[in-house]
């Protein structure tokens, strides 16, 4: 992957205020990203010093350059909800059924859980529900229904980390009749222990290839005793029966390593959660020689752009197993 020069190009600089609610962010991370029409759109995860979460809109002509709108993102319906959410966040945007369906994690009492929002106009947004039951994080639905149903990955939390928060050594494939209940079908990918991605979660949605469903994750090492580096990697799924995994990368295909990555209120951490393919044909399948930009978050504090293409994502979805 190559970091774009103008990384990190998002920053808490960057963040207009909306008095009362957010004066002088704290950080901004872990973005949803598209490519819609002409424009790329990114739904940020901003903090601010109460440490509230926000969702903001940034938009681009062209992918690098963003300016963050000085509004917050409201979803509509979310005050139905007779439980307490106490943040919203780490958005993974879908386009499915003629609409971009929005993911997020919902930190509530005792667990996170996941919740399923949709925008056609990145203006108006919809909270559609609470489509998890147990403590879960990084859903990421299928842009298309394969075999008739709704597929998503997703991460059971059941790994209790040093410092008291949770995290999975497996990511899971879940099915849908109708996106808002869903039931697991079988562990997709574990963890590797003593290498790069002994805990993980899924990155960004699935992208559709001719060779399958390249996937981006998240892998954290924890081997450095209360030190946790968090890496990105690839997968391939299968087409027909994404529930087949037919590659995974040996090493990870980025790590943090500059400074902003290095250096924040997490430190060490790349969280890749947005991703943009530029050429696909007519079946949506993306072009093997198609750029793909992913958007990471940089030690939750930054956002950084990194770009590759799909050739060479297949590549390291192919290298030799670890392990
Ligand atoms: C994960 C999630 C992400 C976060 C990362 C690093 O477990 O909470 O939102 O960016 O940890 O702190």
């Amino acid at each position: 992957m190559r970091r774009h020069p103008k990384n990190p190009i998002l920053t808490r600089a960057d963040i207009p205020d909306v008095p009362p609610r957010l004066v002088d962010a704290t950080s901004v991370f872990n973005p949803g990203a598209i490519k819609a029409g002409e424009g790329y759109h990114l739904l940020l995860r901003v903090q601010a010093r109460s440490r509230e979460t926000h969702l903001m809109i940034a938009d681009s002509p062209d992918g690098v350059a963003f300016r963050v709108r000085p509004e917050i993102v409201e979803l509509r319906g979310i005050e139905r909800v007779r439980e307490r959410i106490y943040h919203v966040y780490d958005a993974r945007i879908t386009p499915l059924d003629g609409a971009f369906q929005i993911m997020v994690a919902l930190d509530m009492d005792g667990a996170c859980r996941l919740g399923l929002a949709r925008t056609r106009d990145f203006r108006a947004f919809e909270f559609l529900g609470i489509v998890s039951d147990e403590d879960v994080r990084n859903g990421v639905l299928f842009p298309e229904k394969v075999g008739g149903r709704y597929l998503r990955m997703d991460r059971p939390n059941k790994t209790r980390l040093e410092g008291g928060s949770t995290s999975g050594r497996a990511i899971w494939l879940s099915e849908s009749d109708d996106l808002l209940h869903w039931k697991p079908v079988a562990p997709l990918v574990s963890g590797r222990f003593h290498y790069w991605d002994e805990l993980l979660g899924s990155g960004p949605p699935p992208v559709k290839t001719k060779e399958g469903w390249l996937h981006v994750y998240h892998g954290v090492a924890t081997h450095f005793a209360g030190v946790n580096i968090y890496q990105a990697g690839v997968m391939l799924l299968d087409l027909a029966d994404p529930s087949r995994v037919l590659g995974r990368c040996r090493s990870n295909i980025l790590e943090p390593r500059e400074s902003y990555e290095l250096t924040g209120q997490v430190p060490n951490v790349v969280f890749p959660s947005g991703i943009v393919v530029e050429n696909r044909d007519k079946d949506g399948c993306a072009f093997p020689d198609s750029e793909v930009k992913i958007y990471y978050g940089a030690a939750d504090t930054a956002v950084g752009l990194a770009t590759t293409t799909v050739a060479e994502l297949l590549a390291a979805a192919h290298e030799e197993g670890l392990g």
